[in-house]
């Protein structure tokens, strides 16, 4: 990796991991409101509800924290896997100014309490037009990206015409791809209703298009974020196993059915919209169970790595391996308590996907419940597994505590099981989310019981955050010792040369990609479109 290279890695690392900080602040406050202890009275001017605060924690969190990890980290991983520089570093460059510029634009309005609308930021919410004009551009930032790496894979293929794309580079253009096909319906609605909209162009809008549009890419932005964490797990956590990849076919398998079926699904997140048909919503429903099925792929190749990795280390028995892996790499043991949480997320997907038992928890505190686990665990966990290497890689310093970091990864997966176990059983018990508890007047008394537990859980899961971030600036400024090594590529115990060549082409999985989502959101889309009157006025409820 030339120094270039790191330094465009470095300044997206530095703006994701400042999002971050400001995420976990905002979380805690939450957590504490939701126990009893309400703080916001004190932070006024600066946070000014418990819904600014809490838009600033989407918006910051799943926003911004994530896409700029993501944007720093897989083209430093994809140039790697090449082996040869990025494609262009200006373009590299370019594409940072992008997103950086739209965060900028959206963050005065969001910091100014103009734009307390939910990372969601539904309409006939009215947010100040900055912020529509920002995360349009953080998006178009993010297609710069996806270029820059297809022409860095089109020259090594120039290159190398007959051998299979290094996995890693292909798992980072994969999901740069699957991305840009994915963000289309998120730029519509801001480009064509949202921006004309807030700049007097248009008068009036409509929820229901804009919900279908935000879903179309609202559903496979969870795949954005959780494809590279699964880079990760495939193609470096293996080697940190001290074992091989179990198949390197099967891993490109899961990711080009990522890459066909993680959008034609939005519909999951609309079954109690009216004006969509109950066919398409069933379809969206069987769809949303296909894509299941990569991940319990990922789930057996990773898990027969890791076994790999443990029994190379010792380990026997048919569950008690697990204890060999070496746990003393806080890397590695954050990385593998992220899975472990992973998979009550995943399990907890399946209830929210399904069409009866979606009823039961829409918009109760179940949601985010789930989403910790996922978001805030898998990907979360595992970003700051990879920056336990990464940043001792970019600074040049080792990591000032590996027995603080693994101090932190473990009380992490600690307090989230509080945490999300609290906010999962008040969800079934019907406590809405998005709501201040304590100021919701129709309170049940069976909710006393748990909600301090939301508050204990948050709290260690802030603690550990602080340890975190203590942890990393410590690194930067105070180690003095070299840093060791970046963890290379895991070998795989089937490797690429068994992968047939269509596993390796672009062209047939992104046109069967299209025709999915035509298929399942063109009758609906143009049905919309031809038909809805943009009349809704814009309110600001804040
Ligand atoms: C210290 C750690 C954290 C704490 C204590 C925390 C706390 C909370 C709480 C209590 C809620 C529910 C608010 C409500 O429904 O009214 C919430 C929502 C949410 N959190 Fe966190 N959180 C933390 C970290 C994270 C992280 C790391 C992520 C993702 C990277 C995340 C993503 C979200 C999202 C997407 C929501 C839903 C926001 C919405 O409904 O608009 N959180 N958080
Ligand atoms: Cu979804």
């Amino acid at each position: 990796m030339t120094p270039a290279e790191r330094r465009l890695a470095a300044a997206h690392l530095a703006v994701a991991l400042a999002a971050l900080f400001g995420g976990v602040v905002t979380g805690f406050l939450q957590a504490l409101e939701h126990a009893g202890v309400d703080l916001y009275p004190a932070l006024a001017p600066v946070v000014r509800s418990y819904y600014h605060g809490l838009t600033l924690h989407g918006v910051l969190n799943v926003l911004v924290y994530t896409t700029f990890f993501i944007a720093g980290f897989l083209p430093l991983i994809a140039a790697r896997a090449l082996g040869r520089p990025l494609a262009s570093i200006r373009l590299g460059w370019a594409a940072f100014a992008v997103m950086a510029a739209g965060l900028g634009l959206a963050v005065v309005p969001l910091l100014g309490n103009a734009a307390t609308v939910m990372f969601t930021f539904y309409p006939p919410l009215k947010a100040h037009g900055a912020f529509y004009v920002g995360l349009t551009l953080v998006v178009v930032g993010t297609w710069l990206i996806t270029l820059n790496l297809a022409l860095g894979c089109r020259a090594w293929r120039r290159d190398h015409p007959d051998a299979r794309t290094p996995l890693a580079a292909f798992m980072a253009l994969a999901t740069m791809a699957m991305w840009t096909i994915a963000s289309l319906g998120i730029a519509a609605e801001l480009l064509l209703m949202l921006i004309p909209w807030s700049l007097g162009l248009l008068a009036g809008t409509d929820a229901l298009l804009a919900r279908v549009l935000f879903w179309f890419t609202g559903h496979p932005i969870v795949y954005f974020w959780l494809l590279p964490a699964y880079l990760s797990w495939y193609t470096l956590v293996p080697r940190q196993a001290g074992g091989k990849l179990f198949s390197d076919p099967l891993a490109r398998t899961s990711f080009i059915l990522f890459l066909v079926l993680s959008t034609p699904l939005g519909f999951h997140h609309q079954y109690v919209d009216p004006g969509i048909h109950r066919g398409w919503k069933l379809l969206h429903a069987f769809l949303t169970f296909a894509v299941f099925f990569p991940s319990l792929l990922t789930f057996f190749n990773v898990v027969a790595s890791l076994e790999s990795g443990a029994r190379a280390r010792g380990g026997r028995g048919w569950v008690a391996w697990f204890g060999r892996l070496p746990w003393g790499d806080p890397s590695l043991a954050a990385q593998v308590l992220a899975m472990l949480l992973f998979t009550f997320g995943g399990v907890g997907g399946l209830i929210n996907a399904s069409y009866n038992l979606n009823l039961v928890v829409h918009n109760t505190a179940w949601i985010p419940g789930h989403l910790h686990l996922t978001v805030g665990t898998a990907v979360t966990l595992t970003f700051m597994g990879i920056t336990y290497w990464l940043v001792p890689h970019l600074s040049g310093r080792a990591l000032w505590s590996r027995r603080l970091a693994l101090v932190q990864a473990w009380l992490w997966f600690a307090g989230m099981l509080v945490f999300s176990n609290a906010l999962h059983r008040l969800g079934l018990m019907g406590l809405p989310r998005r709501t201040m508890v304590g100021a919701a007047a129709y309170a049940l008394p069976e909710w006393k019981a748990v909600l301090p537990l939301v508050g204990v859980g948050g709290t260690v899961l802030f603690a550990s955050a602080l340890l975190y971030f203590l942890n990393l600036v410590l690194t930067v400024v105070a180690s003095r010792a070299p840093a060791p090594e970046p963890p290379g590529f895991a070998e795989a115990l089937s490797g690429p040369e068994h992968a047939p060549a269509i596993l390796d082409r672009w062209r047939p999985w992104l046109v069967l990609a299209g025709v999915l989502i035509a298929i399942a959101y063109g009758p609906t889309l143009i049905g919309l479109a031809l038909t809805t009157p943009l009349t809704s006025p814009g309110y600001r409820v804040w």
